[in-house]
């Protein structure tokens, strides 16, 4: 029998603090979901990681660290390519070709650069501001037909389409066109304490749950996260953001509907709203969190697998970029 081709997926998560609730619920869940219909690549994006800055030796633990939590929800890594951007040289190069085929006005109108500027006023650097052309590489390279990532990634994806049209305007058929990919429910988590912006592993600690809290900061976590004064649970996220992602997130761990969970919730308080994500987060994490540590042992493992990964990714990633070099007009090597 034929066999039909797969379609690609690649998606990245940066290292730059432990992965939140958000990033598990938005994104890291569903590339399991997928490793069997997909050809899926996942990358630890430690090339956009240094656009804030990074303690040297806590982005190494770190970026070790996503490796084995990658493992640790469940990513067979014989069926899906993972690995480290920075051992694929390909990302960078990559990135340099598509800057000169961006231009300033669109990536000026980018709300992540803005949102980080502010956030990071001491440092605004050209890195932070071309971001999303380094992000247009890493898809675009291996001709990905989906990116599986949360909402507030959806700027980013327009973005690397356009680049994608115009080069292939140019050039004609060098870059597969990538469509986002994005879960029904918890595809943006907001933040315990100000759940009105999204939840950022880089934010304060009590803004987020990380997966590796421990149970009883969860509890804490949870305990302190902001609701409002009116006492009822109702989905209602514009005027009760606080309760309203409660409710998704618990919807999104245990599967049942927001009107499902109203109802199971009628005439109860937050606090019993409280007590159940905090049970359901509990429950979720624990497995994750065995398995963590268990790869964290094996040093020698993690190796293999970043090591292979960067290898394979290596190899798809060259031939774009022959491929595009050769139609600007590069001497062919
Ligand atoms: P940083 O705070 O350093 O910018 P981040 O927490 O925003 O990091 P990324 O590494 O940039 O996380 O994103 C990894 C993946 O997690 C992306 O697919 C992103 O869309 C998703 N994601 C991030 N935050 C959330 C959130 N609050 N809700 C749902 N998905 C999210
Ligand atoms: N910018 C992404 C992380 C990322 C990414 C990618 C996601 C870097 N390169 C390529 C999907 C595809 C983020 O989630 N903040």
């Amino acid at each position: 029998m034929e066999q039909v081709k797969k379609q690609r997926i690649l998606s990245g998560i940066q290292p730059s603090g432990t992965p939140t609730l958000g990033n598990y619920i938005g994104a890291m869940r569903n590339w399991k979901l997928l490793e069997d219909e997909y050809d899926c690549l996942y990358m630890i994006a430690d090339l956009h990681a240094i656009t804030v800055r990074q303690e040297p030796a806590k982005l190494r633990q770190q970026s070790m660290q996503l490796l084995a939590l990658l493992l640790a929800i469940g990513l067979d890594p014989q069926k899906n390519v993972l690995f480290f951007q920075s051992h694929v040289p390909q990302h960078s190069q990559m990135a340099w070709l598509l800057n000169c085929y961006t231009y300033m006005g669109e990536m000026s109108r980018m709300t992540q650069f803005k949102d980080k500027s502010a956030k990071h006023a001491d440092n605004i650097n050209c890195g932070l501001f071309t971001y999303p052309i380094l992000m247009a590489g890493d898809i675009l390279l291996y001709q990905a037909n989906l990116v599986p990532v949360g909402k507030d990634q959806t700027q980013h994806l327009e973005i690397c389409r356009d680049i994608a049209t115009r080069v292939n305007g140019l050039y004609s058929n060098v870059f597969t066109i990538p469509e986002g990919y994005y879960p029904k429910v918890g595809a943006r988590v907001m933040s315990l304490q100000d759940p009105t912006r999204k939840m950022s592993k880089s934010d304060p600690d009590d803004c987020f749950i990380s997966i590796l809290d421990t149970p009883d900061t969860i509890r804490r976590k949870y305990r302190r996260a902001v609701t409002d004064s009116d006492g009822e649970i109702r989905f209602d996220p514009e005027n009760k953001p606080g309760v309203s992602n409660l409710l998704s997130i618990l919807c999104a761990l245990t599967g049942q509907t927001i009107d499902e969970l109203t109802a199971s919730f009628a005439g109860k308080g937050y606090g019993e709203l409280k007590a159940a994500v905090t049970d359901a987060t509990i429950e979720t994490l624990a497995p994750i969190q065995e398995r963590f540590n268990q790869y964290m042992g094996d040093k020698a493992y993690l190796e293999t697998v970043y090591r292979d990964g960067a290898a394979r990714a290596s190899h798809l990633a060259e031939r774009t970029l022959q491929k595009l070099m050769k139609k600007i007009g590069y001497v062919q090597k």
